[in-house]
This record gives C-alpha cells, sequence and structure tokens, in this order.
C-alpha cells in the first residue's frame, strides 16, 4: 500500500525539479535566518542566487553535529521560538545533546513520513501498535506515536522499560505490531519465551526496528523467535527523527523520502561526492524542514544508494543498511573493525545467542580485542573441553573475518547486561588523544 503515491512514485526529472525548488526555498531561508549559515555560505563566497538546482548542492558547505553543539542549545533554528512546538534532544556519548526543535508543519511533514513507513510494511487502520521506543527527548517514541495516529491505527503508548508490564499488555491488548530497538525486540522475545505464555496469545505480526545498526542474521532471529514479520526503519533527530527511511515487502534496502530529505553519499575522507552505488557516508539536506533546516548534514553513517527502480512501484532512491558509523570504525593494530561485522559471525553461527560486547584495551603499547559473547542454553556446557572447541572456533571464524586475532570470553546465557534502548556493545578503555 502506497500512502502518498504522488511524492512515493514521482518520475526522476520531476522529484529532481522538485527537490530543486525546495533547495532553492532552504537556502533562502537559512542564508536570512540562520547566522551561522549565512556567514559559511559568505566564506566560501555563495548566495542564494548561485543555487537553481537540484546539482547545485555541492556547492553548499556541509554541517556536522560539532556545529550543533557549538550552536547550543538553539542556534541553528531557522525561525523564532514563538513558532517552534516541539523540542527533542539525542544525548551525545559525550558533552552537550544535539537539540532539535520542529514547527507546527514540521510535526505535519514528520508524522506523514512515518506513516508512509507504516503503509509500506503493510500495516493500516486495524493494526494496533505497541510502541517501545522510548518517549521524550529521544525521537523514536513520539515520532512513532504520531505516524501511527496519522495511520489511524491505535497506537500504545509503552515506552521503554518495565518488560514485565509490556509482556502483560502486549497479550492483553493484542497489538498487531511491535516498534522497538531490534535488541530490545530479541530481549522481549526472550523474556516472553521465559514468561511461559504460548506465543499463540500473542497476535504480533510486524516488527518496526531501527535506531541502531542491525543485520540480516538478526533479522531471522527476531522473526523466528517472535513470529512476525521483522521491517528496518531508520532516521536520526538532527534530520527529523525516525522515518527517513523505511523498507518495503521487498525489503532491498530502505526508501528515503527523498522530497523532503535529500540523500548524497560522499568520501569522509575527502568529502568529494561518490557516484552512484558506491559506498560512503551518508548526508542529508532537508529541503522542506522549517524549525531547524540542515545543509548537507553529515550522518556518519556508512551505506550505498540503490537508484534502480524497486518493483513494489516506489521511485525513491533506496539506502542500503548501515554497514557502520564513519566515527564508531574501531581501529585495532591498525585493523579498522566494525562492531556489525563481529555480530554477523556471531548470528551465523546456532551455538551463541545474539548478545555480545567488545573490549578494546590497550596493553604494553598493543590493542587487545576482548569479544564476550553468549552461549545458547542448549550448547551451554560444564564440560571444559566442549567449550575449549566452541571458543576455538568462534575465535578462528572471527580472526578470518576481523583480519585480526580477538580473545574470545565464552558467557553463560543471559549474563551480558540486556539495554531497553540502544544497545551499547563496545567499551574502548584505550586512551588514544
Ligand atoms: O535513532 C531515530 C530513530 C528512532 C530511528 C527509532 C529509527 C527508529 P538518533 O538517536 O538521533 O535517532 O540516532 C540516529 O542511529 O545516525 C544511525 O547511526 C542510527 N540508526 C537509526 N536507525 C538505524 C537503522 C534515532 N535502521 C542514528 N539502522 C543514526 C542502522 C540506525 N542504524
Amino acid at each position: 500500500m502506497i500512502w502518498n503515491e504522488t511524492m512515493e512514485c514521482m518520475k526522476r526529472e520531476d522529484m529532481r525539479k522538485l527537490q530543486g525548488i525546495r533547495l532553492k526555498q532552504t537556502v533562502e531561508r537559512v542564508y536570512h535566518n540562520t547566522p551561522f549559515y549565512r556567514k559559511k555560505m559568505q566564506e566560501i563566497g555563495i548566495t542564494p542566487n548561485d543555487i537553481n538546482s537540484i546539482d547545485d548542492i555541492v556547492k553548499l558547505p556541509f554541517t556536522t553535529k560539532q556545529d550543533l553543539r557549538d550552536n547550543y542549545p538553539f542556534g541553528l533554528f531557522a525561525v523564532p521560538m514563538s513558532e517552534i512546538v516541539r523540542l527533542h534532544a539525542s544525548s551525545g556519548t559525550t558533552g552537550r545533546p544535539t537539540v532539535v526543535g520542529y514547527t507546527r508543519q514540521d510535526l505535519v511533514t514528520w508524522a506523514e513520513s512515518v506513516a508512509r513507513c507504516l503503509s509500506a510494511y503493510g500495516t493500516d487502520k486495524n493494526d494496533i501498535f505497541h510502541v517501545s521506543y522510548g518517549y521524550g527527548l529521544f525521537t523514536g517514541g513520539m515520532g512513532l506515536h504520531y505516524g501511527v495516529e496519522n495511520l489511524g491505527a491505535t497506537v500504545i503508548p509503552m515506552s521503554s522499560g518495565n518488560t514485565a508490564k509490556q509482556i502483560q499488555l502486549m497479550r492483553d491488548f493484542g497489538p498487531t505490531a511491535l516498534a522497538c530497538t531490534p535488541s530490545y525486540a530479541l530481549y522481549l522475545a526472550d523474556a516472553i519465551q521465559d514468561s511461559g505464555i504460548p506465543r499463540e496469545e500473542f497476535k504480533l505480526r510486524v516488527g518496526i526496528f531501527g535506531a541502531e545498526p542491525w543485520t540480516e542474521n538478526m533479522r531471522r532471529e527476531i522473526e523466528s523467535k517472535l513470529g512476525i514479520k521483522a521491517y528496518d526503519i531508520y532516521g536520526l533527530s538532527e534530520v527529523m527523527g525516525p522515518g527517513v527511511a523505511h523498507e518495503c515487502e521487498y525489503q532491498h534496502g530502505a526508501h528515503i523520502s527523498e522530497d523532503h530529505f535529500y540523500p548524497e553519499i560522499i568520501d569522509p575522507k575527502t568529502l568529494e561526492p561518490l557516484a552512484p552505488g558506491e559506498s560512503g557516508e551518508l548526508v542529508f539536506t532537508t529541503i522542506t524542514k522549517e524549525g531547524l533546516p540542515l545543509l548537507r548534514y553529515r550522518t556518519k553513517d556508512l551505506c550505498s544508494l540503490i537508484y534502480e527502480p524497486c518493483p513494489c512501484g516506489r521511485t525513491t532512491v533506496r539506502m542500503t543498511r548501515i554497514t557502520g558509523r564513519s566515527d564508531d570504525m574501531l581501529i585495532i593494530r591498525g585493523v579498522n573493525v566494525f562492531p556489525s561485522q563481529v555480530e554477523s559471525v556471531i548470528l551465523e553461527m546456532q551455538e551463541f545467542e545474539p548478545h555480545y560486547m567488545l573490549i578494546v584495551d590497550r596493553k604494553n603499547n598493543l590493542d587487545t580485542l576482548e569479544v564476550l559473547v553468549e552461549v545458547r542454553p542448549e550448547c551451554y556446557s560444564d564440560e571444559i573441553t566442549r567449550m575449549v572447541e566452541l571458543k576455538k572456533k568462534i575465535a578462528h571464524r572471527l580472526q578470518s573475518v576481523l583480519g585480526i586475532a580477538a580473545n574470545v570470553k565464552l558467557v553463560e546465557p543471559r549474563s551480558l547486561e540486556r539495554s531497553q534502548g540502544k544497545a551499547k556493545r563496545v567499551i574502548d578503555n584505550r586512551n588514544i588523544q
């Protein structure tokens, strides 16, 4: 089901024309209303008159999370505070949070973008959504919430936490769709199993998972444990929140609502745009946003764009799964390591649960990588030789995928801390500054 056929199925030339018009309007708005952008544009000697089509986007300056932090809290807003009706913030790992502001129209756009996602997942007004993304400053909970209402379906604003209550209400209210992080979905699946309540007592059929990287293996794991179809949803607070991109029934990349969010892929080192299909850093320019318009915002997310038409009928460009971030990449003994690589190894081996932790350290000037991984209850044994064999097996596989040796520690089922929000999978104890 296509929610907004005009926009989602538009011919490429028409879409580019529309994007050009909207880009020009955005550039005019920020030039006149945001001193930060006016200064940046003056520095490189351009004015809104230099922007006449979407191809001119490459003339514009980039924006980073640091720019938002430097102008904390509201310095990049392009409208007076009297026009801002909602604030959200994303907690950074360090320092000041990134604050985002929405006008009334921005909230309409956001709710529509999320409704497009939900529609593409095959849900409609007859569905009941259990939203376990956190409500509050995080965009996940409220982002999904208003999208569900826009769809006309029923929303259970559960938020995160209190798993026992979540399970009770999931059984009693009969939600057909679950929205949460993929790691919490796995956690819930285990908790449901532990509760002893038969799966038939739940009506779930669709899952809407995002906010953190996950893999195809993890998708299969969630689908089989919960008996649902799991879909990817992508987004980031700075650009809007959840709903920037979504999968369709073909699940071959996530369609970007490019009438609102214009994507580019750049080389994160040279900052040069890459050719269609090449992998690099995803950059977004918001072309309809009023409260906090962003020019060429560097997401640090690594992926590529698929321009070929999709059999679902949507013509919007698709993004592949995020394979890592240009800034969460670990360099261990000179080798680039992404936590998602470790995850893919763990998930392809049946003996392990999809719960793991990487601990990076530096001993005697040498980087060390320890991988803690949970063994499935049925494979866990007191027999040392069996455990040693298992450890060897995964260590070998990790070495071949990562290109470096990891010190593997097998831990008991359920012993690693579970996350109810975004999973924390890496502890980097090195102090390399
Ligand atoms: O995580 C918004 C969101 C909420 C998306 C709920 C989907 C569902 P932030 O907290 O600003 O916003 O974090 C944004 O999370 O740059 C990615 O690195 C990561 N991320 C979000 N969705 C996905 C996804 C929300 N589907 C950052 N796959 C982004 C991989 C994702 N990574």
